[in-house]
């Protein structure tokens, strides 16, 4: 067991130790998400903070999905970089400000602008988070980050009882808090789609997302070509 593994070890990991002091000081770091906390039929505002380019590349296209249960997503136009959305059916309905809504915009991308690796930049949206989610439950928003060379995946979804801080490359993730409100109608039993309901579709969105013990941390190294 440990022949093997040091044979890997030697293989992959000397690029990681050569840069180790920058892992360190970017571990925290990576993309993710200003607001950590939603509450259920609420609006929420997502502002993506990209934290670091690409091994001193700079980032050129940030590209966030939005999850089920998660609609009427609209991003906020951003001077120098240039917006395109996706729009897809929903799973099923869901209550908004104007009735029912069955489909809305499931993708933004900013592309086109140019973040340098020494700066940081956020990249805002708006949405409703809808009635499925339960307090307690965690919802994920994979960004994908290009550079002018190189990018990044940050779609890992932690295992049920995993530290997400044990992933090279995690999702930037919401929990689900009940509203502060007292005034506002009695609890939703929105318990039904509870936390595996929802997370389970990202699981099988993403397969491969776990790292192997030897993977290189993504931010010592492009994790995967823009064209990828
Ligand atoms: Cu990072």
């Amino acid at each position: 067991m440990r022949f093997p593994v040091s044979r890997a070890l030697s293989r992959a990991a000397l690029p990681l130790v050569l840069i180790g002091p920058a892992v360190i000081g970017t571990a925290a770091a990576h993309a993710v998400l200003e607001r950590k906390e939603a509450s259920p039929n609420a609006s929420y505002r997502g502002v993506v903070q990209i934290m670091h380019g690409c091994d001193g590349r700079p980032t050129t296209r940030v590209s966030v999905t939005i999850p089920e249960g998660v609609t009427g997503a609209k991003p906020m136009p951003k001077p120098g970089w240039e917006i395109a959305t996706v729009k897809s059916a929903y799973a099923r309905s869901y209550p908004s400000f104007h009735g029912q809504v069955s489909e809305g915009v499931t993708r933004i991308t900013w592309s086109g602008g140019s973040l340098p690796d020494d700066q940081v930049d956020e990249f805002t949206f708006f949405a409703r988070v809808s009635d499925s989610f339960a307090p307690g439950a965690t919802i994920y928003f994979p960004v994908e980050q290009d550079c002018s060379e190189g990018g990044y995946r940050w779609s890992e979804i932690p295992a049920e009882g995993q530290d997400a801080k044990a992933l090279k490359a995690p999702a930037p993730a919401v929990r689900i808090v009940a509203a502060k409100a007292a005034a506002q109608a009695p609890a939703a039993p929105a318990a039904k789609a509870g936390a595996i309901a929802i997370e389970g579709p990202w699981l099988r969105a993403t397969p491969g997302a776990r790292p192997s013990p030897a993977a290189t941390s993504p931010c010592a190294t492009p994790a995967r070509s823009p064209t990828g």
